[in-house]
């Protein structure tokens, strides 16, 4: 008989569907399969392969995380990536960015206890002023916000690199914010497809279709991901999503029932801070959304 080839540790750098490129310690690439029906690994993840042919091996096993970044709707999840140091959520004023996907966003980065920091991008475009606006309220709640623009290298080494240093970062965002633009003047060598929104929308497609890590020329890692055009947040409770919203955290010790969902409740300190007009009611109708949309799915 012959003896088990010994297994191989390595990183995955990316994921499409149930192939996996993984970064072997010591060097070399392979792809990989996962066998069985359990959630597969991320981009990001440790993992043990066992040698399959030259060029070819199996998942075994993922090492413990730090964090995974997902989102999950009624029908099915999405891993974004595990491990990761940041979250760069990349908006624009064009095409719009939008406020419930922005505000998903946040909470699952929250829920992941990962910092994120915003890129309004296409900053040479005439809504950028606008579109900067309309972020006034979730930056005072503490994520910043950076307005550049992706054709411009100047601004992304002086402003944007130096925060990627020795770190890994996800590029976030809907299908045409400028991530992969993003990660080919960060990466010059990345050379990732990029295109103008109403040609992919032509396509009804997305331009980036896979998850991909690439490595920064500094150090640290960036990567990118297809666009999304819902964020489901099943994987959260009651209590996640609460903390998710920062502007509650104050209010709520003072609502009446300790377990007050913030809803409907006398002696809410919540609704009492937008009577006072200190939390948004878009911000409240959002965590209203979440909560329904999670107990809704529960009921089936
Ligand atoms: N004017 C302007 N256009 C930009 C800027 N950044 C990106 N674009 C353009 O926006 C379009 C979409 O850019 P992509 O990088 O493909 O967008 P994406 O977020 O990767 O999109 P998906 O892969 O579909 O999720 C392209 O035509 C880019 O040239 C910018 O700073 N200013
Ligand atoms: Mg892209
Ligand atoms: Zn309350």
């Amino acid at each position: 008989m012959m003896a088990e080839p010994a297994a191989l540790r390595g990183r995955v750098v990316a994921a499409h569907g149930r192939h996996y490129d993984v970064e072997i310690e010591g060097g070399g690439q392979r792809q990989c399969y996962t066998r069985g029906k359990k959630a597969g690994p991320a981009v990001g993840d440790q993992v043990r392969v066992r040698p399959e042919s030259r060029q070819e091996g199996v998942i075994l096993d993922i090492l413990p995380r730090r964090n995974l970044f997902y989102r999950s709707d009624a029908q099915r999840s999405k891993q974004f990536a595990a491990n990761i140091d940041l979250l760069l959520l990349v908006l624009a004023p064009e095409p719009e960015f939008s406020d419930d996907l922005t505000g998903r966003a946040l909470v699952a980065a929250a829920g992941a206890e990962v910092p994120a920091l915003i890129i309004l991008n296409k900053a040479d475009l005439p809504g950028a002023a606008a579109a900067r606006a309309r972020l006034a309220t979730i930056e005072v709640l503490g994520t910043p916000v950076l307005m550049l623009s992706a054709l411009d290298n100047d601004q992304i080494q002086t402003r944007l690199a130096p925060r990627l240093k020795d770190r890994l970062t996800l590029l976030l965002g809907q299908s045409g914010m400028g991530k992969s633009t993003l990660l080919n003047a960060l990466v010059p060598d990345a050379l990732a497809a990029t295109q103008a929104h109403s040609e992919a929308l032509g396509t009804g497609r997305h331009t980036t279709t896979r998850t991909q890590l690439y490595p920064l020329p500094g150090g640290g890692g960036l990567i990118d991901s297809p666009g999304f055009q819902a964020f489901g947040l099943q994987h959260l409770t009651a209590h996640d999503i609460e903390q998710g919203f920062p502007e509650f955290a104050a209010p709520i010790t003072e609502c009446r029932f300790y377990n007050c969902t913030h809803r409907h409740e006398p002696g809410c300190g919540v609704l009492a801070a937008i009577q006072r007009g200190d939390i948004s009611t878009e911000r409240h109708a959002l965590y209203m959304r979440i909560l329904e949309e999670n107990e809704a799915a529960r009921r089936y």
